[in-house]
């Protein structure tokens, strides 16, 4: 029987639309007597009305309702994030390099040059930081994000967010020597990053960190103060 049923369909095929009805149960269930050697030799049969039928019109249906259940998805998501009214439906990663006395500015005092609030970075609430902190300085060094209180402390407080400082905040790494400092914004806030050596934010080594309610990405003032990447 098998043997008759690979043969029959080709013959069928070049014959045309006589059998095509009895061919489609065949080949959508892919199941049935004639199996794989049965639909191989349908699908070229099938190339003009079933293709276009089967095709055409039941994918544009499918991207509608996939659109529609993306959509759906979306409502859902802004609905549970709800208490965070403005946050944007994705949450990001802001990458950027953060590099102790970079120059002489204010003693060598700065972030990438920048001291005493002269740089501000921005980023939307929820995102995650992921920074590259390097001191180029003669002194050790620290990074660590605390509120701004407008009164610097004399050392380094405990970080505003877990993982919101380099591993000693005091103590802070080398000359030379690099850390990743990486943490989510959690809070809408006007924070600073400084330096938590004993002195140095008090010397000026600090700046401002403002997590948004409202922005929609990430961004630094003056725009020279830092690349940041955002992905
Ligand atoms: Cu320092």
């Amino acid at each position: 029987m098998d043997r008759w049923l690979v043969v029959e369909p080709p013959s069928n095929g070049r014959l045309g639309t006589g059998n095509v009805p009895l061919h489609h149960p065949g080949a959508a269930d892919g199941g049935g007597g004639s199996g794989e050697t049965g639909r191989r030799t349908h699908t070229p049969a099938r190339s003009s009305d079933a293709v276009r039928r089967s095709a055409v019109r039941p994918g544009r249906f499918a991207w509608r309702s996939r659109r529609t259940a993306i959509g759906g998805l979306l409502v859902a998501l802004a609905i549970v994030a709800g208490p965070t009214h403005g946050r944007p439906a994705v949450q990001k990663t802001a990458e950027l390099t953060l590099v102790a006395s970079k120059t002489e500015a204010n003693g060598g005092f700065n972030f990438n040059g920048y001291g005493k609030g002269a740089l501000t970075i921005t980023v939307p609430v929820g995102w995650k930081l992921l920074i590259h902190y390097r001191n180029d300085g003669n002194l050790r060094h620290s990074l660590d994000v605390a509120p701004f209180a407008g009164t610097q402390p004399d050392k380094a407080p405990d970080p505003a967010f877990p993982g919101a400082s380099t591993k000693d905040a005091v103590d802070g790494i080398g000359p030379g020597q690099e850390e990743t400092v990486s943490f989510v914004a959690a809070t809408a806030g006007k924070y600073e990053f400084l330096c938590g050596a004993l002195g140095h934010a008090q010397a000026g080594m600090w700046d401002y960190l403002i997590i948004s309610p409202t922005a929609q990405s990430a961004t630094v003032q003056p725009p020279t103060g830092a690349t940041i990447s955002v992905k």
